[in-house]
Order: C-alpha cells, then structure tokens, then sequence
C-alpha cells in the first residue's frame, strides 16, 4: 500500500492536454538538441517543502491535509515520509529529491543522539534506494532553525555554536556521500547580519571561509565527490545574508582561496530578492565557469520576500533554460523544486498538481529556449551587434595592440560615431513567437 494510493502514474499527454493530472510538454524521453528531457531538467523534490511544509504562516494555523497526520511517533513518521517521496517521486518521473539532515530525521538532546536518528533514517533510504530509479540529487544541513543558530552558524559570535554546526556539516557531508547524492549545497541561513552595531563583519567573513576550507578538507579526507554547491541570498532570515548574489560570492570564494571548490546553486526567487531577473543570476554564473544547480521557483514581484512558488512563468523558464542549455546542462546538478504549495492548495493531490505545473512550464521553456537557439537569430544579431570588434581598431583592441595613445590618434579627427540600434523590441518579440511555436 502506497501513501498516494489513489493517484496513478502521471503521464504525457501532448501540447493539447487540459488535465492538471497530466504533463502537457514534458515528455521525459523526448530528445532536444541531443539530450532527453529528462537529462536536461534533472528535476528533484525539495522535501521540505513537500513532506514538511504545513501551511502555517505568521498571521494562521496549519492547513495541510495529509494521510500521515494520524501518525503520532516521530521516527515512524520520518520513516513514512521517506516511502512518500520515493512514491511521489515514481509517480512524477522525477529523478531526485534533496533534504536537510533535519528535514529527514528529528533532532535528539545531543548531537549524538540526534546522529542516531539520522542514521536509522538513512538506512531506510538506502533500502529505497536498492530497488529504486531515484536518488539523492544533493543534501544540506539546517543550520537555521534551532535557537542556538540564532547569531548565525560559522558566523555565530559563540565557539561552541561553531564547532555544533561544523560537527554537523560534517555528519550531513558523510550521510549525503552515503546516499550517493550528487552535490552537497551550503546556503547562508542564517550567516549575515542584522546590525552591524555589534557585529565585526571581517571577523565572522573570515570565520565562514575557515568553515568552507574545513569542508572541503573533510571532503577529500572522506573520498566525497560530489560537487560543492552555494546558494546566495540577500536577505532572509537576516537583515543582510553575506552571500547577497552571484557576484558577491564568488568575490568572497576569490579572495579566501575557494574558488575551484565551489560553484553555485542559482534560486529564481532569491535572484529577485537580490534584484536580479532569474536569468541574469544564471548568465553571471554561467559565464564565470560556475553555473551548478539551480532552486526551481518563483517569487511574486509585489511581495519583497521569499515565497518559494511553484515556477509557472514560462517567459522565466525560457530565458532560464537559455542559459542552461548554453551551460551544456547542469549535471551534475539539476532543477530541484524549491517551492511549497500556497496555503489554500490543502489538498493531497494539490502536491501533484504544482510538481506537474513547475515540471511542464520548465519542459516549455527548455523547447522554447531550443527553438531560440535553433534559430539562431539571438545568435546573429549578437554576433552583429559586436561586429565592430572583428577587424580594424576593434581587432587591435581584441589583441592587445591597443594603447590610450592609440585610441586616442585614431578616434580624435573623426565623427562622434552611432552605435547600430538595438533592436530590442523586436528581440522580445522573437522571444514570445518562440514560445508560442514551442506550445504547438
Ligand atoms: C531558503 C533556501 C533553502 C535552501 C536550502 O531560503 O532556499 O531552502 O535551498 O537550505
Ligand atoms: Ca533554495
Ligand atoms: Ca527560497
């Protein structure tokens, strides 16, 4: 007996299908520009927000039905929940799911204990993962939501908080090489600040960069390789998180040595939060060398925080899958589901019905992103627009050959020059028909 019992295998209907049970455009098979679907989107489940997320917000009481509510012991329920995500998973044909330690398992008086119970838990995963197709797309540890992390965890001002998180990562490291997971991801949490009154930024910056260096250390000494993943944020739980955006990381990585041992988890909806679009988030990455992972979601652009939805806009997913398909992938990282169903979406089937919606508008998105690039306009008009720089001074410049002094003798006499136009209107334009021949 399953937990969804009375949901069947989700299954692709075509571009015309209208039930919300049903894939209308991923066809996890189907091969664009080389790969299958299902290779490029890698999809996985954020088990937080589906096994965990109860629907309880600032202002109300939890509003999730669920068939496991009955059951009362808690480590009976971590072990349920796992049977539900590898259904869940099967059901949706989608390849991974990601967890915290504490998602997965309750917390015990020590750290000990705590461990104990992680590790039945994890036997239990690996008797899934036996006979399964699914698997760990990466693992985290929860460094947030105990009150001993309230000043931060290897930012905290206290010792001791530092060696608990450091014990901790280091135990969620070896259990998420245990389950063959793919990537290991550390998001900020709760490392940033909210006054810089009693806060010695310096002192804490270089205290997470020993973290990071402990990490990577433990890594090699455990023979995990999977990837190392950050993912920033700007703001929230703090004031202000260090790892504010792409940029601001990789300084960070630059300046303390990291940079080769980490890339980055993209989410949409901390772009946005950064001020960012989705896409130049990606694009900053990408053409660092760095774009590893991304967070599958969505924010609402007149709510100034983290709401964690379902992505649904396809012109995002589009210009996302752009830049993913111009990374050759993500693998080994994936598009994992960072995104809760809203708190009046109660209902069971409502978890299927948001993976299918963020699964199918991600499937539309990579074949509107193909069409785009297959067509190769983006390409061209690219190619022209910087066309200035393929001979003459242009050239020069390209190859060093060009000084101040150069410049300056060759520009002086000659006509305030007119860059070409930029078209702009119409490249957007472009984006929309490309969408539209992709839903067909
Ligand atoms: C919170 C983050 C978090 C990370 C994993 O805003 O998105 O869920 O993805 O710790
Ligand atoms: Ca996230
Ligand atoms: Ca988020």
């Amino acid at each position: 007996m399953g937990i969804f019992d009375k949901i069947e295998k989700i299954q692709y209907k075509g571009p015309d299908n209208r039930d919300p049970m049903a894939f209308s455009f991923y066809n996890p098979d189907e091969v664009i520009m080389g790969k299958t679907m299902r290779e490029y989107l890698r999809f996985a489940i954020a088990f937080w927000h589906t096994f965990q997320g109860d629907g309880l917000d600032m202002f109300g009481k939890p509003t999730m039905k669920r068939s496991w509510d009955s059951v009362l012991d808690p480590m009976t329920l971590a072990k349920l929940k796992i049977d539900a995500v590898f259904e869940l998973c099967e059901k949706l044909s989608v390849d991974y799911f990601c967890f915290h330690d504490r998602d997965i398992a309750p917390e015990g008086e020590t750290l000990r204990e705590t461990n104990s119970k992680l590790d039945q838990v994890v036997t239990h995963i690996v008797d899934h993962l036996k006979t399964s197709e699914v698997g760990i797309l990466w693992g985290t540890a929860n460094l947030f939501a105990n009150p001993r992390f309230m000043h931060g965890a290897a930012t905290s001002c206290d010792a001791d908080v530092y060696a608990y998180a450091a014990a901790q990562v280091k135990k969620a490291i070896e259990v998420t090489k245990e389950l063959g997971g793919k990537n290991y991801v550390f998001w900020g949490g709760r490392e940033g600040y909210e006054t810089l009154l009693n806060t010695d930024m310096g002192f804490e910056m270089d205290n997470l960069a020993r973290f990071f260096h402990m990490a990577v250390d433990h890594a090699r000494e455990i023979g995990f390789t999977g990837q190392f993943l950050i993912e920033p944020k700007p703001m929230e739980p703090t004031k202000h998180q260090y790892d504010f955006d792409v940029a601001n990381a990789l300084s960070f990585l630059r300046k303390y040595g990291l940079e080769g041992h980490f890339k980055f988890n993209v989410e949409a909806n901390h772009a946005t939060l950064a001020g960012h679009t989705f896409q130049h988030e990606l694009r900053f990455a990408r053409i660092n060398g760095l774009l590893g992972s991304v967070d599958a979601n969505q924010g609402d652009s007149l709510l100034g925080w983290d709401t964690d939805q379902f992505p649904t806009d396809v012109y995002s997913t589009t210009l996302g899958m752009y830049e993913i398909i111009k990374n050759g992938g993500l693998y080994p990282g994936g598009l994992n589901f960072d995104a809760k169903v809203r708190r009046g979406s109660y209902e069971e089937r409502d978890l299927f019905v948001a993976h299918i919606a963020g699964m199918d508008t991600f499937a539309l998105g990579l074949k509107a992103a193909a069409k785009l690039i297959d067509e190769g306009t983006l390409e061209r008009h690219l190619k022209e627009r910087y066309g200035s720089f393929e001979t003459g001074i242009g050239k020069d410049i390209l190859e060093g050959r060009a000084s101040f002094r150069s410049l300056e003798e060759y520009i002086i006499d000659k006509k305030n020059p007119l860059p070409e136009p930029s078209n702009q209107e119409y490249l957007e334009r472009l984006l929309n028909w490309a969408i539209i021949a992709a839903g067909k």
